[in-house]
């Protein structure tokens, strides 16, 4: 079944996707140029002018921008257009210095809604459907991304944002919510409330689920889609080139399809900035080609991830991105090795477990160690030590495999970790504090 929200850009030739490119980057750079001295500085000390790009493949000549440039140019000196033709702004979650504002005029707006609407739309969204936001409404891109997604669609949209489970799962139940949007880590909450309310997957009206804003892994999606009943849909963005809907999964839920005609991607070696070529692992940097009041260009967003142009099944051209693997920086390096918490979900699941656990990463005797603590789920609770310490090993062993070095393994008792209603807090690293 065909299903695009927007099929003439969606499944356009490769030709006709370059060729659109080709002809918004130098619009876009000469934009940015003319308005935003910040970037034109940093273009003038690279020793490039606008006269330099004649298309996208000119692209590596332009300077990157970082979330330090973010910071340093908060709040107003990456603006490309004057405030008040502004209607909105959000802010990213971090916890760490500055906040980043990201500045949107209406017509930001409406393009970042259409992205987003062919998100729900490849999820197999129509207007008769019934689109449960639970992202966190305010200044979190989350809840504002889909909200406007479900409107474009003409699905009737409840805006409930996160938390609030038991009326989440009322009005998911009294008003037959066909399609769930929240974080990977909500879904598998309410999931699990669902369950304990004696909600059988038949019981439970959802049809698909469109989970991002934080890595999750295959496993987790065969988990959640197992307990809701529901076919488990990505979608992957960042408050800086909007929010979700940067890129979104089709029906083949192999990689995300970034919206090319908004969005170039490119990969890059996060240490020497060299270009990578596709298919290569390296951190993902996008260029905004038609945002206007924050228009960032090579950005580069910290995931790792890869990019494919294989065709694919649904008839969309828009190149794809994996699941991004983790961030550059929430990658531990742990006794000298590379851990991402990705890899660590995916031995939990494996074996069983759901995806409640901690990561605490702590120093003694100037050694890492590496703890992780998972929660046991209702079935295989027991307290008997022999029956623990057997599950424990073989965890410890399936951790060395995946990871090359040894982790100790604490089970604890069912609902002893604290649930996560936006982005799950998973790891603890005390060597920082
Ligand atoms: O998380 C936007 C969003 C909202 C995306 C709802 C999807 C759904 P930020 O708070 O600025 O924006 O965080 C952006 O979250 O750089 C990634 O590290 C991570 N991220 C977002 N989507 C995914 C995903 C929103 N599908 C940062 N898989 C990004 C893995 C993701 N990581």
């Amino acid at each position: 079944m065909e299903r695009y929200f927007q099929k003439e850009i969606e499944c356009a030739s490769r030709e006709e996707i370059k060729a659109m490119q080709d002809e918004k980057i130098v619009a876009q750079v000469k934009h940015v140029w003319e308005n935003v001295p910040y970037y034109k500085k940093k273009m003038e000390k690279k020793g490039v002018t606008p006269d330099d790009i004649k298309g996208i493949d000119d692209l590596y000549k332009l300077p990157f921008l970082s979330k330090a440039d973010l910071r340093d140019a908060y709040p107003y000196g990456l603006l490309g257009v004057p405030l008040d033709e502004c209607v909105r702004i959000h802010s990213t979650s971090g916890t760490t210095g500055k906040r980043v504002v990201a500045f949107y005029t209406q017509d930001d707006i409406d393009l970042w809604d259409d992205c987003c609407a062919r998100a729900i739309v490849a999820a197999g969204g129509t207007k008769s459907d019934v689109c449960q936001v639970s992202y966190g409404y305010g200044l979190f891109t989350g809840g504002a991304g889909l909200n406007g997604g479900s409107h474009k669609v003409g699905c009737l949209t409840l805006p409930m944002s996160s938390g609030s489970t038991d009326r989440q799962i009322m009005f998911n139940q009294d008003l037959q919510a066909t399609i769930l949007c929240c974080t990977p880590s909500y879904a598998a909450y309410l999931g699990e409330r669902m369950k304990e309310m004696g909600y059988g997957p038949d019981e439970i009206p959802l049809k698909a689920g469109i989970f991002g804003a934080e890595a999750w892994s295959e496993e987790m999606r065969h988990d959640i889609e197992k307990t809701l009943g529901i076919k488990a849909y990505d979608i992957y963005g960042l408050t800086e080139l909007s929010g979700p809907g940067v890129a979104f999964e089709c029906s083949e839920q192999n990689g995300m399809h970034i919206n090319e005609d908004h969005f170039v991607a490119e990969i890059i070696d996060p240490d020497t900035e060299e270009v990578l070529p596709i298919g290569s692992e390296g951190e993902l940097v996008f260029t905004a080609l038609d945002k206007k009041a924050f228009p960032l260009l090579r950005y580069r967003t910290r995931d790792i991830c890869r990019l494919s142009l294989e065709k694919c099944s649904c008839g969309r051209t828009h190149v794809r991105m994996c699941k991004p693997k983790g961030r550059t920086d929430d990658m531990l390096i742990i006794r000298g090795v590379n851990v991402f918490p990705s890899q660590i979900e995916t031995v939990l699941i494996n074996h069983g477990y759901a995806a409640n656990y901690q990561i605490i990463v702590g120093r003694v005797n100037n050694t890492d160690t590496l703890d992780v603590k998972v929660e046991m789920t209702p079935e295989m609770f027991t307290d008997n030590i022999g029956d623990i310490e057997a599950r424990q090993k073989e965890l410890v062993d399936g951790l060395k495999a995946m990871l090359g070095i040894k982790a100790k393994v604490i089970l604890v008792a069912p609902k002893t970790i604290q649930r996560s209603e936006g982005k799950a807090v998973r790891v603890i690293d005390n060597r920082k504090i």
